[in-house]
């Protein structure tokens, strides 16, 4: 793989985050893999809103600021950085671009919310372990107020994210039956989901895998296997021993280069709103 950005130049990229969240990795990924310096603004659930709504006019991050352009949604953003990209590193390759576009409203629509909903489901159980884990690189007061308000945030992330033990068995219905498809794609010793190479298939995959399967190469730290209770434990050793599983992992392995980004607690007349234009979605 080629380690330097292609083609045109990018303008100063700043990535608005939660850290932890599937979709932000997801971006950060295509980020490091095309090598592009960029500076990540990492906020606390809820607490992001301000920024978001300010830079984005939405409540969702991923966001990313290219210059005076102002990107929405995991997807629309890999699409955006296919400028970035050459004929090695593109990530939606011409010959597979409708099955990939497929998997990935697959995998960004039903097995991402699944594995969200189940790791927020065992996570805030153990809150001093949710906000370390949550909190690496946020602006300090967040995470100096975020455990005063962690009953408060607890019930509003579990409402927003429709979190219960029912829907959380029957999430976890959907998403194994998305890793059985997987398994069986994959049976044939492909090392790739679709063609010969690494594709917007396996990086949205693998991310919205990652919760499920806590890989060591994710962008920020994720909790060690001694640091989850056993009904957490129990889920992640049954989703590694799955065909899709291993290929998830294998990707992080070998395709999951090391961020070039820089934490900014950035103030927000950095980039005011209304210099931006913006994208929401690319084809
Ligand atoms: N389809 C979107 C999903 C993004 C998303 O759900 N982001 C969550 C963080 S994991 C978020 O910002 N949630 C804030 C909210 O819903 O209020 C994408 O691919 O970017």
């Amino acid at each position: 793989m080629n380690a330097e950005p292609a083609s045109a130049n990018p303008g100063n990229l700043r990535l608005l985050s939660i850290p932890i969240s599937h979709y932000c990795e997801k971006v950060r990924w295509a980020l490091d893999r095309l090598a592009l310096p960029y500076i990540e603004e990492r906020h606390l659930q809820v607490f992001h809103y301000a920024r978001s709504f300010q830079l984005s006019r939405g409540p969702n991050v991923p966001v990313l600021i290219d210059g005076k352009t102002c990107i929405t949604d995991s997807t629309a953003i890999l699409k955006y950085l296919e400028r970035y990209t050459n004929d090695e590193t593109q990530l939606y390759p011409l010959k597979h671009r409708t099955e990939i576009e497929e998997l990935e409203e697959l995998f960004d629509e039903t097995l991402g919310i699944e594995s969200r909903r189940w790791v927020y489901f065992h996570a805030m159980q153990s809150p001093g372990m949710a906000l370390r884990i949550s909190s690496q690189g946020v602006p300090n007061w967040q995470a100096g107020i975020a455990p005063l308000f962690y009953p408060l945030l607890k019930a509003f992330i579990r409402r927003k994210l429709d979190i219960s033990t029912g829907t959380v068995e029957l999430g976890m219905e959907h998403a194994r039956n998305i890793i059985t498809q997987i398994d069986s794609l994959l049976s044939d010793g492909r090392a790739y989901l679709l063609g010969d190479h690494f594709t917007a298939a396996d990086l949205t995959f693998a991310s919205m895998m990652a919760p499920f399967l806590m890989p060591p190469e994710y962008g920020v730290r994720l909790p060690r296997l001694d640091e989850i209770g056993v009904a957490m434990r129990r889920t992640v050793d049954e989703m590694r021993s799955t065909r899709a599983g291993q290929h998830a992992l294998h990707m992080y392995q070998t395709e999951r280069r090391p961020a070039l980004s820089r934490i900014s607690e950035i103030n927000a007349q950095d980039t005011p709103q209304s210099s931006l234009d913006h994208v929401t979605s690319v084809n």
